[in-house]
């Protein structure tokens, strides 16, 4: 590890003790370096307060050190007037002579403009170091300012002959054959804990009359996102019991009042998954997990609208009913536990 990797790699512990504080703004460290020995250090610790090299640069105590320090930051320092006043600038008027930057901020209003404005200041700019670490901090921001939509994170359960659900007709509902043991769904209550929204289609509502909560970990629950293209979906069911903020897509011009749902009416046409994603990522959601069913998770994976999904392969068998989504993509991680597969993809 390089001496410049080791202060980055700080920058980027400091960053996460952001999670859960600044979205939808990046997680930023920042540390000062005077002579090898960090002299202060930072992070953004809350959405709309100040960013990361403000509080790294408040917290040296001999500030005359600032001239003959590097600072170190996990993110591009901002050229823009935004909640608060532009980093560029603070380093500039407290003449710190060399910032060593892990990667580009693309937010349109900086890119690239932060680092031309300490460079015109004759300031010595590095930047590169620890930049795939830095961009995976903050996956979910750069996908919304690159893509224009949130990061996308699928998810399903399958048996090990390839099937997700068994046939199952309207007499049958809601009654959910279970392929996950119960640890796994622990485990997926934990990731729900962590997205600020959970989507899934319209049949897996109806026949499955899920909760989506958190109730097996711990956390908060995120937004349900449902779609209901005729409004099939019956309103004793547990998505409608006012006790999560729940977001329902419909093509119908009238919806019922219901406590913390909104319907949102928009067209079901080819573009609808993009609609959705920008109409989320305007509410400032800026990832979903997507539970299913298989025609929701099939139309994102053919539309290559997702980042990365995680698939449970069960021990147990079907024979037929609902088939598995099928995906091909860059496999992160392939583990055993107990009788289950799990394997976790990103999109090639
Ligand atoms: C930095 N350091 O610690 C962070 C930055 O509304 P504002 O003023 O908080 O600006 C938000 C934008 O600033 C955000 O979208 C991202 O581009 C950048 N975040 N920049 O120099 C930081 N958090
Ligand atoms: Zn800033």
């Amino acid at each position: 590890m390089t001496v410049d990797e080791k202060y980055m790699y700080r920058c980027l512990q400091l960053a996460l003790n952001g999670k859960g504080f600044v979205s939808p703004n990046p997680m930023v460290g920042a540390v000062v370096v005077h002579n090898d020995k960090i002299i202060g250090e930072g992070f953004h610790r809350e959405y709309g307060k100040a960013h990361a090299e403000v509080n790294a640069i408040a917290s040296v105590k001999d500030k005359s050190l600032l001239k003959e320090s590097t600072i170190y930051v996990s993110l591009e320092p901002c050229a823009h007037q935004g909640k608060t006043p532009p980093c560029a600038q603070l380093i500039i008027d407290n003449q710190i002579p060399h910032v060593v930057i892990a990667c580009l901020d693309p937010y349109p209003a900086v890119s690239g403009r932060g680092i031309k404005m300490l460079q015109d200041a004759g300031i010595k700019v590095d930047v590169g170091i620890l930049e795939r670490e830095a961009w995976e901090l903050n996956k979910e921001f750069f996908t919304i300012q690159t893509k224009g939509r949130p990061y996308i994170y699928l998810k399903w359960a399958q048996t090990q002959d390839g099937f997700i659900d068994k046939a199952r007709d309207e007499k049958d509902i809601p009654q959910p054959t279970p392929i996950s043991n119960e640890f796994s769904k622990m485990l997926v209550h934990k990731k729900r804990a962590v997205v600020p929204a959970i989507m899934i289609g319209t049949n897996t509502a109806i026949k499955d009359n899920p909760s989506l909560t958190t109730r097996h970990w711990y956390g908060k629950n995120p937004v349900r996102v449902i779609l209901d293209r005729q409004g099939r979906i019956p309103l004793d069911y547990t998505i409608f019991d006012g006790k999560v903020e729940t977001i329902v897509f419909t093509e119908k011009e009238s919806s019922p009042k219901l406590e913390k749902v909104t319907f949102i009416q928009i067209p079901f046409d080819e573009n609808i998954l993009e609609n959705i994603f920008t109409t989320l990522k305007k509410r400032k959601i800026i990832s979903v997990l997507v539970e299913g069913g298989q025609e929701l998770l099939q139309s994102i994976i053919d539309k290559r609208l997702w980042d990365e999904a995680f698939i449970e392969i069960s021990g147990i068998t079907f024979n037929n009913g609902v088939r598995a989504p099928i995906i091909a993509g860059h496999v992160l991680n392939e583990i055993n536990w107990g009788a289950s597969k799990h394997i976790h993809i990103r999109l090639a």
